[in-house]
């Protein structure tokens, strides 16, 4: 009972322990299945992970680590020769592609990110954990970001590539994805108006994933405007993509 006790007082001051250490820097965004999101500078469709500094002083990232494994947090060092420096409030990314050797511009780690879950994981030089996180299923061309940006857990939604992650809070994003759908009211209890403006198809197919990626509820032949019911679901952010194409943020509180 000791140890047990002793071993939650050392968890909770090394999580501590790394957010002081976190020096400034951490993953803001990831996108572990990109089809047609943005490319590289060598033109491929890659995986993405996205660093920001959330400090008025610009850091340097020489022998800083990302890692897709928790057992081998030193697989990619970001090398000297580089001379990456991420800039006061700015945002860096790097590309997970195992194409570090091709001589291509940017940064490009020795691993992929798994879209079926797996881990993003950044070290200081010592190998310390600054920041990390550990994943599941993700949606193609969705990605998971901190909101609010820097600071906040991962939501699942429209990227942000190189940007703040906060230009996708619920109600810009109404703004932005007006065209595909609207739905309302949103936030919600969990009974919404879905009306969709797809001229490619009369009937239409909704999915909705819960933050951690995951299916909760579907649907299909659905006309242009109906009711949608996910009340039985707990409150939290989702994400409704239409047609496998348009996505959005639902707030559900109930
Ligand atoms: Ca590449
Ligand atoms: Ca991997
Ligand atoms: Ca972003």
């Amino acid at each position: 009972m000791k140890h047990l006790l002793i071993s939650i007082l050392l968890l909770i001051s090394a999580n501590t322990w790394s957010q002081v250490l976190g020096e400034g820097v951490v993953i803001n965004e990831f996108m572990a299945s990109n089809d047609m999101t943005v490319t590289d500078p060598a033109g491929d469709f890659d995986d993405w992970i996205e660093l920001y500094n959330s400090t008025d002083e610009a850091i340097s990232l020489s022998g800083y680590f990302i890692s897709d494994k928790e057992d081998n947090l030193g697989k990619f060092e970001i090398p000297d020769s580089l001379n990456i420096v991420i800039e006061p409030l700015g945002y860096l990314i790097i590309w997970a592609d195992e194409d570090g050797d091709k001589m291509q511009e940017g940064i490009h780690a020795n691993f992929k990110l798994s879209g079926g879950g797996e881990a993003v994981i950044l070290s200081n030089p010592d190998t310390v954990i600054l920041d990390q996180i550990i994943y599941g299923e993700q949606t193609t061309d969705v990605s998971a970001a901190r909101v609010p940006n820097g600071t906040g857990d991962f939501v699942i939604g429209e990227p942000s590539f190189g940007t703040t992650n906060d230009i996708t809070s619920s109600n810009d994003e109404l703004i932005l994805d007006q065209s595909a759908m609207s739905i309302y009211p949103n936030p919600n209890e969990g009974l919404f108006e879905l009306q969709i403006h797809d001229a490619q198809h009369n009937q239409n197919h909704i999915k909705l994933y819960n933050v951690l990626g995951k299916l909760v509820y579907s649907q299909t032949k659905l006309p242009k405007k109906s009711t949608i019911d996910i009340s039985k679901h707990r409150s939290g952010i989702y994400v409704l993509v239409v047609n496998d194409q348009h996505t959005r943020k639902i707030v559900l509180s109930n």
